[in-house]
């Protein structure tokens, strides 16, 4: 294992040797953000581009954890090694997993095959979904061919997370007004694939009825890929089998159509402009403060001047 004063270049060795605590502090770096973590990126990102992602989003307790575990199990049978991240935007503890998560990730535990990590955020701006790329492409570096994204919850961080992978799969549940729900959250704009969990509930048939139905009202372009609907029993494993075959269905559509170039390049334009905002961001931080500053604040205070011409005075000696 690496030494604890190892640095990030030594664990980042380490790491694309097979060494899984070395993987670990890495991506704890990746979450506590600043040069550390830039550095960990300068290293991966040339090494990076293999890897296929598939993100699993949906309200809380839809059973994303489970059918995860479910999907790992199944793709473990196939031969595959394969990589799981738990994204929670609202969770204050970082590098381990919810108690939940963990109890229904412990059949994999033990198994080389699968690594299995948590992420949350420390509070700062724009932290997981500028850290959420940073820790795929840590993990497509060091050897990852498969990454499953998991997010809690349908907030905007979420559906920006989920939206991020090549393939999204967006889980419901049988009952009055889920999918309705599903689609008020944005998530039938990012979904590809859908998944009726808790099948074994009432329901689950008109579930898939307005989700159908849903589909038929938004006017999909020829030629654009309509997301199947899966039915799973994640709990009993059920389903699992049929929603891989989806999810490899939908990347060979993305494949061969080019949608998967064209998804990744807006990513990497996305990403791109939100890095520029994170770091404009700092920029004003930094240099909102001083004694022009300070004239300003109290100018807007005392009415003299409106906010908004104060603030491009201020910009206006910017470069
Ligand atoms: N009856 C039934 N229960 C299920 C099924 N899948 C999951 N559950 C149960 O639903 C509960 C929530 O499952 P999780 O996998 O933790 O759900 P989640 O979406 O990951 O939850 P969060 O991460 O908290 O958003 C657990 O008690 C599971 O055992 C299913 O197919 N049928
Ligand atoms: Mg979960």
């Amino acid at each position: 294992m690496a030494r604890t004063s190892a640095t990030p270049q030594e664990l980042f060795s380490a790491a694309r040797d097979g060494d899984r605590p070395a993987l670990a502090r890495l991506l704890s770096l990746i979450e506590r953000g600043g040069e550390p973590a830039r550095e960990v990126g300068r290293l991966a990102h040339p090494l990076s581009g293999g890897a296929y992602t598939v993100g699993l989003t949906g309200a809380p307790g839809a059973g994303k954890s489970t059918l995860t575990s479910a999907l790992v199990t199944h793709v473990r049978a196939l031969g595959e090694e394969v990589a799981v991240l738990a994204i929670d935007p609202s969770s204050p503890f970082t590098g381990g997993a919810i108690l939940g998560d963990r109890v229904r990730m412990q059949d994999h535990a033990t198994d080389p095959g699968v690594f299995i990590r948590s992420m949350a955020t420390r509070g700062h701006l724009g932290g997981l979904a500028l850290a959420t790329p940073e820790a795929v492409r840590l993990l497509d570096a060091v050897g990852h061919r498969w990454v499953l994204i998991e997010t809690v919850g349908v907030g905007q961080v979420e559906v920006e997370v989920a939206g991020k992978a090549d393939t999204t799969v967006v889980v419901v549940n049988p009952g009055w007004g889920d999918s309705v729900q599903a689609n008020k959250a944005g998530l039938m704009e990012i979904a590809d694939v859908f998944v009726v969990n808790k099948a074994d509930r009432a329901g689950a048939d008109q579930t898939r009825t307005d989700l159908e139905q849903m589909l038929d009202l938004s006017d999909l372009p020829d030629g654009a890929w309509r997301p199947p609907i899966v039915a799973t029993v994640a709990s009993e494993g059920k389903g699992a089998g049929e929603l891989w075959d989806a999810i490899l269905a939908h990347r060979e559509f993305a494949t061969t159509s080019g949608e998967l170039r064209r998804r990744r390049e807006f990513r990497a334009r996305e990403e791109l402009r939100e890095i520029v905002a994170h770091r404009l961001g700092e920029r004003a931080r930094a240099i909102c403060t001083g004694d022009r500053w300070d004239a300003l604040v109290a100018a807007v205070g005392a009415q003299t001047q409106d906010p908004w011409s104060a603030a491009d005075e201020m910009l206006a000696g910017l470069a």
